[in-house]
């Protein structure tokens, strides 16, 4: 594995790679350095076209708890924009990012642990994961999109409910809001997230690109607009070699090989 500052990156050659976030002593709580090395590896990623699917997770009984609350305290309001708006940058590289993303969350994703795991396309979660947005219990609110992408996921009565209490909900609750794709066992939680990520490593990566960014885009336009953009996207992807190959090898009786083009 390479390390990014706090980050381990490992990339197996089924075209995953995993990001894991290692700093057990503080339940993975984010650092500025953290936020900026993030950053830094996806603008690296966007372009890697031998990663397909980013998995990003923690370590021991931390996800992300959070921003790192002991490095903010005390500075001043010009110093918290300033990292307000790096974090508004990465999490939305993230959010953005043209490769599918699935967070494996193992244990607290709280406040921005639970806004990184809102960016990521697929959440599996262990039965040890626990989800919150604790801000107003510091006298704060959500600042990574807690309550504009939950509302947008699970809508506003629950998203109010979560951010004016700041309660911790356990994985069958985000499981029955719609939030988790799987919740496993704690020692089966990156198999099962590594498994949905080469599922998805392995299917035509235009198509797979051009997925994630409809959805995402689908939801932030107006109904006729997104259908269209959605048939011109189709009809995009059937010009390319890789639907020929894909429409050949099902009525060939045998595996596909993609090119992603
Ligand atoms: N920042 C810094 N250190 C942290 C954080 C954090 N967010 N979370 C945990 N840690 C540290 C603890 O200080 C402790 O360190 P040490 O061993 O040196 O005392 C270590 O991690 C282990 O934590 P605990 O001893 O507290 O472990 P417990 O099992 O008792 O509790 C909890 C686990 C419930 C997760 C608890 O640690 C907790 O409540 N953490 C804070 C969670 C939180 O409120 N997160 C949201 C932060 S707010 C945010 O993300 C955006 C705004 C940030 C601006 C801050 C301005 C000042």
């Amino acid at each position: 594995a390479e390390r990014v500052h706090e980050h381990l990156v490992e990339t197996r050659g089924d075209g995953v790679a995993v990001l894991r976030v290692d700093r057990e002593d503080a339940l993975g709580a984010l650092s500025r350095g953290m936020v900026e090395a993030l950053g830094r590896y996806l603008a690296r990623l966007r372009t890697d076209d031998d990663v397909r699917v980013l998995v990003l997770t923690g370590t021991g009984r931390g996800f992300v708890a959070g921003a790192d609350i002991g490095e903010y305290n005390g500075v001043s309001r010009t110093a918290f924009d300033d990292y307000q708006r790096l974090s508004r940058g990465v999490f939305d590289q993230l959010a953005q990012l043209p490769q599918p993303t699935v967070a494996a969350v193992n244990g607290y994703a709280l406040g921005g642990g639970f806004e990184l795991a809102l960016c990521c396309d697929l959440v599996v979660a262990s039965t040890g994961a626990r989800f919150g947005l604790p801000e107003v219990s510091l006298g704060l609110l959500p600042g990574g999109g807690g309550t504009v992408r939950l509302a947008r996921a699970i809508g506003a009565r629950t998203t109010k409910e979560l951010v004016l209490t700041g309660r911790r909900m356990k994985p069958a609750e985000a499981r029955d809001l719609g939030l988790l794709t799987a919740v496993t066992e704690p020692d089966e939680l990156m198999a099962r997230a590594g498994e949905l990520a080469a599922t998805i490593a392995a299917q035509a990566p235009l198509a797979v690109r051009e997925g994630k960014r409809l959805v995402d885009d689908g939801l932030d336009t107006g109904l006729a607009t997104a259908l269209t953009r959605e048939q011109q996207t189709l009809s995009w992807l059937y010009g390319t070699a890789d639907a020929q190959e894909g429409v050949a090898a099902f009525l060939e009786k045998r595996p596909a090989v993609f090119r992603g083009r």
